[in-house]
């Protein structure tokens, strides 16, 4: 066994193994992930209407990131970017539908798969949105239900599969939909046809019996099957046993987590904790209902802080806050009337403050947009036993967890596994007050960071249809707001950043440049 030790530790560089030759358990890591939360919803980042002290607690133990990313300004992207380390531009990944079979390869190394290769224990508990099942042939929602996490590294898993405002409205228990009556088979689709099956529960449609969404109304799209009482994206039949609530979700979920937690205490695991708060249609829970003065999407906030208080805690009781990293952030940034009437004053017209209340703080834009606001989000790394408390101001991204970790954990990448994934370990740990030099953002066309500098290319906008975003050139030390294009005063150093972000784009991935 020393004999064993000894030569670990001299094989290893990085500080797991010592931990491990030393007879110490590797830090424990668990994400805990947001879905649409802004910069500006947490009380630390600036959020007065909202409160969030859980989460504000989490920050004043950790490492706060002003300048923290996700990759991408919607969902579908921004979890394949965390999760491979390749940039959803590379392969055409946007937002899925509720049928789309799972955008990533099996054959590829995740997150999690990094974990197990380290001797991790991996599990993935909520919004899941990344698809399921195999390509070309329809999902058997009746039988086992894969390729999804599972085959992606995760040994455990419990899903809400797509989002929760798209079928199926069911949760997913490793390759088993949860309570389905085999009497009551459920098929999935996106057209009523499909799901038009004999002896199946047929479910209201949204754009036939409009009356039928009780809940309250879609303000756009969200129009096909109606379940319990909200319209949905896409079809369904069947599986009424199994449905889910929408407002004992967070419940379920935190109850999830602290069995993962405590099931798991023995030994070091990975926990992907992903949230559907705030993302629509938010429905929190009655008691979180009127918390707020900014109808539900204020009090769905307060019910992911209350989430947040919950996995801590349950951390605490099985005496795993010391050794437990804790990273907390969003998947995009904020948005107000994403498609229901649920209480938000903004409309989807770009408008940016509720009532006084500005999702994405001083930064401009939110979730779809290539403006700071889509992609700048709150990112909390707590660690008390290596972490110093405190704020970054280094320019760090998710796409960069699997690097970063790989070095941490001393696993070596090949030049082809997680091909846009940059180490940054230092920075996350707050060693590194920078970050990296040069940053992708992505919305449906991409921007490049150069410190502050931040170079638009011209493309197709994801938020108002058929609108161009103009090539554009900010300096964020100077117009954080992004209000004043100066691309005119500047053309040297955008043609440098236009050349420079062609040259990552054309790469294979940004880690061999
Ligand atoms: C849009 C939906 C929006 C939301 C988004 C994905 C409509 C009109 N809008 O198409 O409500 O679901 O997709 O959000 O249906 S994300 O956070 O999962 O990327
Ligand atoms: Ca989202």
């Amino acid at each position: 066994m020393i004999h064993k030790n000894l030569l670990r530790g001299l094989l290893c560089i990085s500080l797991v193994c010592h931990l491990r030759a030393a007879g110490d358990q590797p830090p424990n890591v668990v994400i805990i992930y947001g879905d649409d939360v802004g910069l500006g919803d947490v009380g630390v980042y600036g959020s007065k209407m909202i409160p969030t002290p859980n989460i504000d607690r989490l920050a004043a133990e950790g490492l706060v990131f002003t300048d923290g990313h996700c990759a991408a300004a919607t969902c579908t992207p921004s979890r394949y970017s965390l999760l491979t380390g390749i940039h959803g531009f590379r392969n055409g990944i946007s937002v899925l539908p509720p049928d789309a079979p799972l955008s990533i390869s099996t054959n590829i190394l995740t997150l999690p798969k990094l974990f197990k290769k380290a001797g991790y224990a991996t599990g993935v508990i909520g919004k899941w949105h990344l698809g399921i099942g195999a390509e070309g042939e329809p999902t058997d929602w009746n039988g086992e239900v894969k390729p999804g996490p599972l085959e992606l590294g995760f040994d455990t898993s419990f899903l809400l599969p797509s989002t929760n405002d798209r079928v199926p409205c069911v949760y997913l228990d490793g390759h088993h939909v949860v309570n389905l009556d085999p009497a009551d088979p459920l098929y999935v689709g996106t057209s009523r046809k499909a799901v038009n099956r004999k002896g199946s529960t047929q479910y209201p449609d949204a754009r036939a019996n409009p009356e039928a969404m009780t809940y309250y109304k879609s303000t756009h799209g969200h129009n096909n099957s109606v379940i319990n009482g909200i319209g949905r994206i896409g079809y369904m039949s069947g599986g009424k046993s199994a449905l889910w609530n929408d407002e004992t979700m967070a419940d379920e979920f935190v109850g999830q987590a602290k069995k993962y937690i405590s099931d798991h205490k023995e030994q070091p695991f990975f926990l992907y904790f992903a949230s559907q708060d705030i993302h629509v249609p938010r429905a929190p829970h009655p008691r979180f209902q009127g918390k707020t003065e900014l109808g539900y999407r204020g009090d769905a906030m307060v019910q992911f802080d209350w989430t947040t208080g919950e996995i801590m805690r349950a951390l605490e009781e099985n005496g795993l806050t010391e050794n437990t990293i804790v990273i907390f952030s969003s998947d995009n940034g904020p948005v107000y009337d994403d498609g229901y009437a649920d209480g938000t004053r903004v409309k989807r017209s770009g408008e940016e403050v509720d009532r006084g209340h500005d999702g994405s703080g001083v930064y401009r834009g939110g979730k779809y947009q290539i403006y700071e606001g889509g992609t700048r989000v709150p990112l909390i790394v707590r660690w008390p036993s290596e972490i110093k408390p405190g704020t970054s101001a280094a320019l760090v991204n998710q796409i960069d967890f699997i690097a970063s970790f790989a070095n941490f954990l001393g696993v070596k990448l090949a030049a082809d596994e997680a091909a846009d994934s940059r180490d940054a370990w230092d920075a996350f740990i707050g060693n590194d007050p920078v970050g990296q030099e040069y940053m992708i953002e992505e919305a449906k066309g991409l921007a490049l960071r150069h410190g502050d500098w931040k170079f638009i290319e011209e493309a197709k906008s994801n938020w108002a249809k058929g609108s161009i975003t103009k090539k554009a050139l900010y300096d964020l030390k100077s117009d954080p707001g992004e209000a004043t294009n100066i691309i005119e005063e500047f053309p040297e150093r955008a043609a440098a950043m236009e050349r420079q972000l062609e040259t990552m784009k054309q790469a294979k991935g940004i880690r061999e440049l």
